[in-house]
């Protein structure tokens, strides 16, 4: 399998990305883009009603299903999703709401203007066509808070293994909003590893009131020749959907801001029994 080395990372080019199947794109983002989607996130946080969220994630094992519901119908809305233990066993808050929470999800790029121009911009098109999608529909949006002292750790994965389609089609695009050093969990990424066959498979069960995972291959991924993506601001960064990548918690004081676009290609068929579903949004192009 290609390889590369942590002194490499300045090699992954979009020219590269089938082989590498990662490309970052340094000062994609502009400035004043940044800025605009900086005032867009905090205005989501803003708007946020802790109450009624904290009700569907108190520990309760009862809400288990009120959970999983809220993230399962969350393909064509916005919401709200915490960071683990940040709720006492009475639902209630034990931090402030913006420092508690670990991501927005999953349709900002159809229904909030300000999202919509971000994620149809040009530095989203141009890095979808770089790295070779020939008719990319938008599939999901996400901001990842990975908040200082409190951002948890997001464990090696595929993104083909919660977003799946025949054949193979998703990209992730990830952008820097906040500088991503190894201090406050930046991505880590093995370049080379989307040629792993895929180990797993993320998907509705059967009678549709929960989720399961179907492991092919229990053995882990290897523990060689990752690579930390240290990003400035303005950074995008182009993930296969094979392709294993993760991220440490943020133990540090300073914030590591991020938000994801996933693509899918229009010709490939996307799975009914996928987590997320859009029964109120047909999917759209840039
Ligand atoms: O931002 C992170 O730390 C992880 C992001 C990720 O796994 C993804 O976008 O698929």
């Amino acid at each position: 399998m290609p390889r590369v080395g942590v002194s490499a990372v300045a090699n992954l080019s979009p020219d590269n990305f089938a082989a590498n199947g990662v490309a970052v794109f340094p000062d994609a983002v502009d400035a004043d883009a940044l800025d605009s989607l900086r005032n867009d996130i905090q205005r989501l946080v803003d708007d946020f009603e802790p109450s009624g969220v904290s009700t569907v994630f108190s520990t309760d094992a009862e809400q288990g299903h009120a959970r999983d519901d809220y993230f399962l119908t969350s393909g064509d809305k916005i919401r709200y999703f915490y960071e683990d233990g940040v709720l006492s066993p009475d639902g209630d808050l034990t931090v402030d709401k913006a420092r508690a929470l670990n991501k927005i999800g999953h349709a900002m790029h159809d229904l909030d203007p300000g999202f919509d121009t971000v994620c149809r911009s040009v530095p989203f098109r141009k890095a979808a066509e770089a790295v070779g999608m020939t008719d990319p529909l938008l599939l999901q949006s996400m901001v990842i808070f990975k908040n200082p002292e409190i951002g948890g750790e997001v464990t090696p994965h595929t993104d083909h293994t919660f977003l799946w389609t025949e054949p193979q089609s998703v990209i992730g695009f990830w952008l820097a909003v906040d500088e991503a050093t190894q201090e406050n969990g930046c991505l880590w990424a093995l370049p080379g590893g989307h040629t792993i066959p895929v180990k797993s498979r993320f998907s509705r069960n059967a009678d549709d009131t929960g989720t399961e995972m179907e492991i092919f291959d229990d053995s882990p991924f290897p523990e060689d020749g990752w690579v930390p993506l240290e990003a400035e601001p303005g950074t995008l960064i182009a993930l296969h959907g094979t392709l294993p990548h993760r991220s440490a918690p943020n133990t540090s004081t300073k914030s590591r801001l991020a938000f994801t676009l996933h693509c899918i290609e229009a010709g490939a068929k996307w799975a009914e029994s996928n987590w997320l579903q859009r029964p109120t949004l047909p999917f759209k192009g840039f």
